[in-house]
C-alpha cells in the first residue's frame, strides 16, 4: 500500500528491513545500544561490528539512550547508509505515558533523518515485539505521527517504508492508512 503526501511517498511493505536500500533504516533498539534480540539482534548480525562500535562511543560520550530519543550510526554492511536507533517504550497497560512516548520514538528519526538531509528512510515496527504495545494502536500512532510530520515540516525525506515482518501487523498498518486516506477525502 501507497500514498503521497505534499513530495513523500509513504509505503507499507512486508519484508526483512536489514534488506531495505532506503538510505537510513530504523532499529528498535534498546537504551543500552548493544544489541539484543528481534529486530535489533537481525540488524546487528546484518550489519557487522562497525555499527555496535559506534554505539559504544555514543553511550560513553552521552550515555545510555532515553525512551523516545534517537541516534545514528553507519549502517556498515548494510544497503543502508545509516542506522538511525530509538527506543520505544515497554507496553505497561498504556497508563505510562507509552503513546507519547512511541510517537516521539517515531518523531525523533524523521527529525534526524531531515536534519542529516537524507532522502529516505525504514521503519520496522517500534515496540510491538518484545516490548508488547498492542499492534494496532502503535501502527495508528506510526502512520499518524508520519503523515503529520510530512504535511507540516520541511523535509528532504523522498520516501518513508513501513517495512513489518507479519501479515496481521501489516494489515493493521494498511487500516491505519486507509483511516487517513479516508480523513483526507472528507
Ligand atoms: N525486519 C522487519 N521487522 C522485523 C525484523 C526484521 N528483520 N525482525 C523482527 N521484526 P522487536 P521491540 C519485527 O521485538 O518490541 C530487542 O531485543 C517484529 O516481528 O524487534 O521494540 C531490543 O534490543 C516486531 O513486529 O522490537 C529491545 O530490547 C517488530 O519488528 C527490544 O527487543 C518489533 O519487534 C525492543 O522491542
Amino acid at each position: 500500500m501507497e500514498v503521497t503526501i505534499r513530495k513523500t511517498k509513504v509505503s507499507i511493505i512486508q519484508a526483512d528491513i536489514t534488506k531495505q536500500a532506503t538510505e537510513a533504516i530504523v532499529n528498535a533498539a534498546n537504551p543500552s545500544l548493544m544489541g539484543g534480540g528481534g529486530v535489533d539482534g537481525a540488524i546487528h548480525r546484518a550489519g557487522g561490528p562497525a555499527i555496535l562500535q559506534e554505539c559504544k562511543r555514543i553511550v560513553a560520550r552521552q550515555g545510555k539512550l532515553p525512551t523516545g530519543k534517537a541516534v545514528v550510526t553507519t549502517g556498515g554492511n548494510l544497503k543502508a547508509r545509516y542506522v538511525i536507533h530509538t527506543v520505544g517504550p515497554i507496553w505497561h497497560g498504556g497508563g505510562g505515558n507509552e503513546g507519547e512516548l512511541l510517537r516521539s520514538a517515531y518523531y525523533e528519526c524523521l527529525k534526524l533523518a531531515s536534519v542529516n538531509k537524507l532522502a529516505s528512510i525504514s521503519f520496522p515496527s517500534i515496540s510491538t515485539g518484545a516490548y508488547g504495545y498492542p499492534v494496532g494502536e502503535a501502527a495508528e500512532i506510526a502512520v499518524s505521527t508520519a503523515v503529520s510530520f510530512l504535511k507540516e515540516q520541511a523535509t528532504s525525506l523522498r520516501e518513508v517504508v513501513f517495512v513489518v515482518f507479519d501479515s496481521r501487523t501489516y494489515q493493521s498498518y494498511c487500516s491505519a492508512l486507509q483511516v487517513y486516506l479516508d480523513g483526507s477525502k472528507a
